[in-house]
């Protein structure tokens, strides 16, 4: 299967450590058997024992140790890492309860806990032996030999080891994922007192530290416990830096051997820690450990939703990691210097750039901060790097900002979740395409071979066919197998528009209701996703769809042209089963808000087209694909920003378009909601009044875009090839692409191709 390749440094043996609160692994047991080369004959061995491997897959808990994008995307990196044959390390934390299951009860969300530790982890080796101490709390004392961080009370921290098997490699790589343990000298209080049982019932409190994964997504909470668990960003870095602290101080002041990729800035602290020990514990000078952080580190940013930016108050890090604050000050101390330096005398300047954020309570901006201690920063699409380097520091650092558009990985979105189209491909261009995805343009020729598109079609069908069979069996809704499988699944969030989509569901109901008689195209719209615990409007957005689906499906004057299922649970195996049915994905975000999206890039490998804006990767795939085989509509950025400034008047559209109007009204009137009629009167209420990402102003173009969508669905032949033309063009959305780039571009190093050993043939050995 090709060239592998192993990377090398300028110097010495480097290491990458992906530093991740979130790792949204989902299920183990296929994607090992399969980058091992071993599935078939597992499948095989299975069989001759009597036995269903799929029975025993379907077993497996999905490890759920994310929301959505940020920690899938960690997920198919260290995929890509170890396909690559890269020294990867991923670290993060071991949550005792991952993301909640989500169930849907009379149509609205609940959530239940995920124990998904239950029955154990088969996956995990714990290392007691580098079990490491974390300090918390104390205070700081000035000694001859320099800050002294002392009275702390510490929390061990044991790492758990889990493989990450590169695709016939024979590489392993290791993600480790760190709990909070509770220390042995029991709190001395209540030891004094004699009372020995509540000392022992304290020792739960330190472990909640890693209990359970924060359910938000884009929202930031400034909760002392997440903050103690940030602070493990620390204890991720203090261990490894113990480890390579030696490593990165003996290095010249060339390039450092170590890279630290700051997945947002949730583990951003590894800076000032980073700093605590080269200056505290080895003694280096402030110069010479600033040098060597900011050349250690790097930093990805995936969002620009001001809500979802870290910014601590300086009194809860005073209380928590009172070293950590100090050394936060300095940095902020040199680095206004360096504003001063350039733009003399513009206060205002040197305030917005500040890390410390003085109106009102007193913050530190983790953005900034990540900023300032990073060789480079980058966003994960190009025009979501664009927007981060004009609107988030301004002019300042410019040459460290960098683009670094997400990828996927083709093993577990192609070749796991889809093997009757990762075989038809397989057939016709060979197996080089799992790891060197860009061969897909090869089947680019193919556009006109009837054959082809015929298997594709085909394919394509017996998905859907299988899908429908599940929901059917799930839902108790009949599913027309040959309607459109209109698709939108992701996090539930007012700037990714599934209110948009809901009310083109509406739109298409009121004109089946209108001409009862006419000729629509059938589609099945499937909604899914979950939404925060805490977020309202999310959870009222779950239940208008489902109050929708409830008056459209059992409506017979609609029949089966137009049926509506929101899709519970949406998790990683979901998405597995779901994404390879899909005719049509919903990429409906705002411009300017998505930072990239990748289930957008999973859709377009598994042949469904897109409706979507001119927003995150989206823009990239058009380029990738063409114009003509991509649904685009709504405002673009400018337009957004113009709109913005020129004022929006959700209002001017209301008046203008009946459609929407009847839409509206509708939702507003209870129609939707015969039991509860005031039910939606907030929804509407934003709508019309608040709408951060104007629904209104893209409603008109988004339903003529469906129309056109609609059209071409009647052309099964035209559909089938703007189905090929996106799978042959998706090779630029493979995560193995990303991660080349991150290696050459921002940790330093190069590719060393070499031919590795065939599958299963050992490597050898020196004892051998
Ligand atoms: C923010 C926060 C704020 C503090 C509390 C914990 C927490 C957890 C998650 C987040 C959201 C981070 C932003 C995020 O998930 N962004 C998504 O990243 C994807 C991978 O780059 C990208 O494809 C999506 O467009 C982007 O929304």
């Amino acid at each position: 299967m090709g060239e592998h390749c192993y990377w090398e440094g300028d110097e010495i043996q480097w290491r990458v450590y992906y530093l991740s609160l979130e790792y949204y692994m989902g299920r183990s047991l296929t994607n090992t058997m399969i980058n091992l080369g071993i599935q078939s004959a597992c499948d095989e061995a299975l069989y001759q024992l009597g036995l269903d491997i799929e029975e025993l897959e379907a077993l497996e808990e999905d490890a759920g140790l994310g929301n959505g994008g940020l920690g899938r995307l960690a997920a198919c990196f260290l995929d890509s890492m170890a396909t690559l044959g890269m020294a990867a390390y991923g670290y993060g934390i071991r949550y005792e309860y991952g993301i909640f299951a989500q169930k849907i009860k009379n149509g609205e969300q609940v959530e239940e806990p995920d124990d998904w530790l239950r029955f154990g982890n088969p996956w995990e080796k714990a290392r007691p032996e580098y079990m490491i101490p974390v300090n918390f709390y104390g205070r700081v004392e000035d000694t001859p030999q320099g800050k002294k961080w002392v009275d702390t009370q510490i929390v061990f921290a044991m790492p758990y080891d889990n493989p990450i098997p590169g695709y016939k490699n024979n590489v392993v790589n290791t993600m480790r994922l760190w709990s909070a343990k509770s220390t042995n000298n029991f709190d001395l209080k209540f030891f004094n007192d004699g009372d020995y049982i509540q000392a022992v019932l304290d020792r739960n409190q330190s472990e909640n530290i890693s209990r359970v994964l924060y359910p938000n997504d884009n929202f930031f909470e400034g909760k002392e416990l997440r903050l103690n668990r940030v602070s493990c960003g620390p204890t991720l870095q203090h261990h490894q830096a113990s480890g390579s602290v030696a490593q990165i101080v003996r290095t010249s002041s060339t390039l450092p051997t170590v890279a630290l990729q700051l997945n947002d800035t949730h583990p951003s602290m590894a800076i000032p820690e980073l700093m605590r020990i080269l200056m505290d514990i080895e003694g280096l000078t402030w110069a010479r450990a600033w040098d060597i952080c900011v050349k250690t580190c790097a930093y990805t940013n995936h969002t620009v939703l001001p809500e979802a930016l870290e910014r601590w108050p300086t009194s809860m890090l005073e209380h928590i990691l009172p070293r950590h604050l100090q050394i936060i000050y300095e940095i902020n101390h040199h680095h206004l210097q360096e504003v001063a330096k350039r733009w003399p005398g513009d206060m205002d300047r040197m305030g917005r750039m500040s890390l410390v954020e003085e109106h009102g309570e007193k913050r530190i901006n983790m953005a900034h901060l990540a900023i300032v201690g990073a060789h480079a920063v980058n966003g994960v699409a190009a025009i979501h790097s664009e927007i981060i380097k004009r609107d988030l520091f301004q002019g300042l650092l410019r040459d460290r900002f960098q683009n670094k558009t997400n990828g996927i990985t083709p093993r577990r979105w192609l070749l796991l979740c889809n093997p009757t189209l990762a075989d038809a491909v397989a057939e016709k261009i060979g197996e080089e395409w799992v790891v060197h995805l860009d061969q897909l343009t090869k089947l680019k020729p193919l556009v006109n071979d009837s054959g082809f598109l015929r298997i594709i079609q085909v394919t394509k069908q017996e998905n859907k066919m299988r899908l429908a069979k599940q929901l059917e069996q799930d839902y108790g809704v009949k599913i027309n197998p040959s309607s459109m499988f209109d698709i939108q699944v992701k996090r539930i969030h007012e700037y990714k528009r599934q209110l948009l989509n809901c009310m083109h569901i509406i739109t298409l109901y009121n004109r089946i209701k209108a001409n009862p008689g006419g000729s629509f195209v059938p589609r099945t719209v499937m909604i899914g996703g979950k939404a925060a615990p805490g977020y309202h409007t999310a959870k009222q957005i779950i239940r208008l769809i489902c109050s929708v689906a409830q008056v459209v499906n059992n409506d017979p004057i609609v029949g089966d042209r137009l049926k509506v299922i929101y899709l519970e649970n949406y998790r990683v195996t979901l998405a597995e089963q779901i994404i390879p049915a899909a005719d049509l994905s919903e990429q409906l975000s705002t411009a300017g808000t998505e930072a990239s999206g990748t289930g957008n890039m999973k859709f377009m490998l598994n042949g469904a087209l897109t409706i979507g804006t001119l927003d995150g990767a989206n823009i990239e795939m058009m380029e990738e694909m063409g114009r003509e085989n991509i649904f685009i509509f709504g405002m673009t950025v400018e337009e957004v920003e113009e709109l913005k400034r020129t004022g929006y008047d959700a209002r001017s559209y209301y008046d203008k378009l009946p459609e929407l109007r009847q839409c509206v009204d509708q939702i507003d009137s209870g129609f939707f909601s015969p039991n509860n009629p005031d039910q939606f009167k907030d929804l509407v209420n934003i709508l019309m009044n608040h709408d951060r990402f104007y629904l209104f102003a893209d409603y008109e173009s988004y339903i003529k875009c469906q129309d056109e969508v609609n059209k071409l669905y009647q052309k099964p032949n035209e559909w089938a090839k703007k189905a090929l033309l996106n799978i042959a063009s998706s090779g630029k959305f493979s995560s193995d692409r990303t991660i080349s780039e991150y290696g050459r571009e921002i940790w330093g190093v190069e590719p060393s191709w070499e031919k590795l050993p065939a599958p299963h043939e050992p490597r050898e050995t020196e004892d051998k």
